[in-house]
């Protein structure tokens, strides 16, 4: 008798859990930026998107603001399937899968139009693939435009004023080698305590694109923008393998094209937030510092050396040069 209610609890319970699978889903999706961020805003986009081609039965919820924890964090969660989605930069992905290492590569990109060609053909596909064996489906890239290094108390007008400063990176090995190759010394942190970290001196300096210089405030307290834009690592927008296989392909079909289709938003969205943002950091008081980047590029071969060593990466990396 036990047994039998045990059974028929057991079966109510499956019933109702193929019920739910048949409808509707909230994806739940991670960002460490605020709500008008365009990185935000394009996910929000997407989630407008995957509505409608699913005839409602799937849309996205952004948890921004680092609510769920930094994107190291954020990235696991998605791993186990816990998130279905993440959206963080290429950067701590670098450790992860070893081709996400190419478009980080200092001065690799020529400019925003290379970097848009480079990542919307087969090598951009190649590199969204090649994290999928570590539980992640790469669906698109966005722009994040150039970085540069911002210091809170002696500007850098020259590659010999880097020398000795204590610079705050993402979590990458590959950034760590970066700045330190630039004669810094790098101190890998969580974006969100690095504003902190700028005021109590525990770094002399940081490095990022205009819009999160000045999303995060950093520009109150590091005032000094050297415009060494050493890299162009662009953000990427991953799903949890895990959640992923369970899916129909119809309905991987209509996240895949919503997560397309949000790339040109997202960067239209950009564009404008960059000149905004640099509009705001000078009224804020910012120095924009323009600076001859060729010693800067000069002394980024130890980098290369170091981390695109096996053939494959070799060929990314001239692929990526060999585009035009
Ligand atoms: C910003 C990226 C964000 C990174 C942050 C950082 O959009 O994903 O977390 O830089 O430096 O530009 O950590």
């Amino acid at each position: 008798m036990k047994t039998l209610r045990i059974k028929t609890a057991l079966l109510a319970l499956a019933a109702s859990a193929a019920t739910l699978a048949a409808q509707a889903t909230e994806f739940r999706s991670a960002d460490i930026h605020p709500d008008d961020y365009p990185t935000v805003t394009a996910v929000k986009f997407m989630g407008e998107r995957l509505k409608q081609l699913s005839g409602g039965k799937h849309s996205i919820k952004v948890f921004n603001n680092s609510a769920l924890g930094s994107e190291k964090d954020t990235i696991e969660q998605t791993k186990i399937g816990a998130l279905q989605m993440v959206r963080v930069n290429i950067a701590p992905m670098n450790n992860i899968c070893p081709e996400t290492q190419v478009p980080t590569m200092p001065f690799l990109f020529r400019s925003t139009d290379h970097l848009h060609k480079v990542l919307d053909g087969p090598i951009g596909e190649d590199i969204l693939k090649s994290c999928e064996k570590q539980g992640f489906i790469g669906l698109a890239f966005y722009d994040s435009g150039a970085r540069s290094i911002y210091t809170a108390k002696k500007p850098v007008r020259g590659l010999a004023d880097v020398k000795g400063l204590k610079i705050r990176v993402q979590q990458s090995d590959l950034w760590v080698a970066l700045v330190e190759a630039m004669g810094g010394n790098a101190t890998p942190m969580p974006f969100g305590e690095v504003y902190t970290a700028l005021k109590t001196g525990l770094v002399d300096a940081a490095e990022n694109n205009y819009p999160s210089y000045e999303s995060s405030r950093h520009f109150e307290v590091a005032k000094y923008f050297a415009k060494t834009e050493h890299s162009m690592a662009p953000e990427m927008l991953l799903f949890s393998k895990r959640a992923w296989d369970r899916l129909s392909p119809e309905e991987q079909g209509w996240i895949r094209q919503a997560a397309k289709e949000s790339v040109p938003y997202m960067r239209k969205q950009w564009a404008e937030r960059e000149a905004k943002s640099l509009a705001a950091v000078k009224a804020g008081g910012a120095e924009i510092i323009e600076i001859d980047k060729k010693p800067f590029e000069a002394a980024m071969k130890p980098v290369y050396d170091k981390f695109i060593t096996d053939a494959r990466l070799k060929d990314l990396v001239k692929r990526v040069q060999d585009t035009q």
